[in-house]
């Protein structure tokens, strides 16, 4: 087929499409219109786009760059008809637009994640127990992460191979490089305790929640990175009595009254005495934190006089804690993101 006779043969019909999508007065008559040019089967453009078989190759990209801009125009026809008749063409063909009579779809809605669902639990408690929340950042320098906490240079917490050192941005100047200072995603959250103790007045009551990063290979119980609640009270008389008292309240609290829990005696270079505490679970005693005496020589650290006042801090796993509570026996499902496995702890 010749391309002038092919392109007459569709000038003529978006012409006559015009005119008709133009005048027509009703839904019905738009919906013919519509299944005579644009109709699948048996569609005016369908039979026309048959004839492009039969163009020469030479002239194919002509023909079929008009057809498309013919098949615009058509469409643009039907729907600038179906406004005027107030509708949309598509809605026309595909039946009544609403039918009541259909059960209705229920919406999805999503659920809160069972780690975020105990963060704010644990704030829920600790602030009936009066301790007020407080935040620091998830990168840290070695000051707040290791050297006022009483972790010296040499102190294997601080190896590269158990910490997530930041690369430094390279620079060309060789004593620039050695100026720049460490930064690493802080590996617990005992480094809030430093930043408030700089900068709160005392006597003080917080806890801080949030993410920190260890290169720990993933187990049941361990993840890399993983959530802590810190705590931290100091004022002129706090004693370990106290400490126990609360880490017990807090316990029975969220964990239930029938909760088992242990203090073992352990080393923290911040604490003095140190504790690390369990509950028991499943026939097996499982750590969920660690705690103590703060450390004179942190209170030295930070400008605190250690004769006058003295506290408590402890630093508590979220995620063993979530999962004894929603009955979770692998943390790597709190973190696979199938929403099969969250959505049963809907709230
Ligand atoms: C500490 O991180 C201390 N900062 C806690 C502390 C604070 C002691 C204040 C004294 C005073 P530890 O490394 O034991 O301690 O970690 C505390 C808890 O974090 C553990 O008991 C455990 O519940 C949790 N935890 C540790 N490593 C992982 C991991 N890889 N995945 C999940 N949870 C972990």
């Amino acid at each position: 087929m010749a391309l002038d006779q092919f392109l007459t043969a569709l000038d003529s019909m978006l012409g006559e499409a015009r005119a008709c999508l133009e005048t027509v007065d009703s839904a019905e008559a738009l919906e013919q219109l519509r299944v005579k040019y644009t109709g699948a089967k048996n569609g005016e453009l369908k039979s026309i786009q048959k004839m492009l078989a039969g163009i020469e190759v030479k002239d194919k990209p002509a023909a079929g760059k008009r057809f498309n801009e013919v098949r615009d125009g058509i469409e643009g026809a039907l729907e600038q008809a179906a406004q005027r008749l107030g509708g949309s063409s598509q809605q026309e063909s595909a039946g009544p637009a609403f039918d009541p009579t259909l059960p209705g779809l229920r919406p999805r809605l999503g659920t809160i994640h069972p780690i975020t669902q105990s963060l704010e639990h644990l704030k829920e408690i600790m602030g009936r127990l009066g301790f007020n929340v407080t935040e620091g950042p998830e990168i840290e320098d070695p000051w707040h992460n290791f050297v006022a906490l009483n972790i010296p240079e040499d102190h294997p917490a601080r190896d590269p191979l158990d910490n997530f050192y930041l690369a430094t941005a390279k620079s060309s100047d060789p004593a620039a490089q050695t100026t720049q200072p460490a930064r690493l995603l802080r590996s617990q959250t005992s480094t809030v305790q430093i930043r408030v103790m700089e900068t709160q007045s005392l006597p003080l009551r917080i806890i801080s929640l949030g993410r920190v990063y260890r290169p720990d290979a993933p187990d049941a119980t361990h993840f890399p990175m993983f959530h802590q609640m810190e705590g931290l009270w100091v004022d002129r008389n706090v004693t370990m009595a106290q400490l126990k008292s609360v880490l017990r309240l807090f316990a029975t609290s969220y964990l239930g009254g029938d909760v088992n829990i242990r203090f073992r005696p352990s080393f923290f270079p911040f604490t003095e005495p140190s504790v690390e505490v369990d509950y028991w679970w499943n026939g097996q005693w499982i750590e969920f934190g660690g705690a103590g005496m703060v450390d004179p020589n942190v209170f030295q650290a930070v400008g605190i006089d250690p004769e006058v006042w003295s506290g408590f801090a402890f630093g508590l796993g979220v995620e063993r804690l979530c999962m004894r509570r929603f009955g979770i026996t692998d943390i790597r499902d709190l973190y696979r993101s199938d929403v099969r496995f969250l959505r049963q702890f809907a709230t």
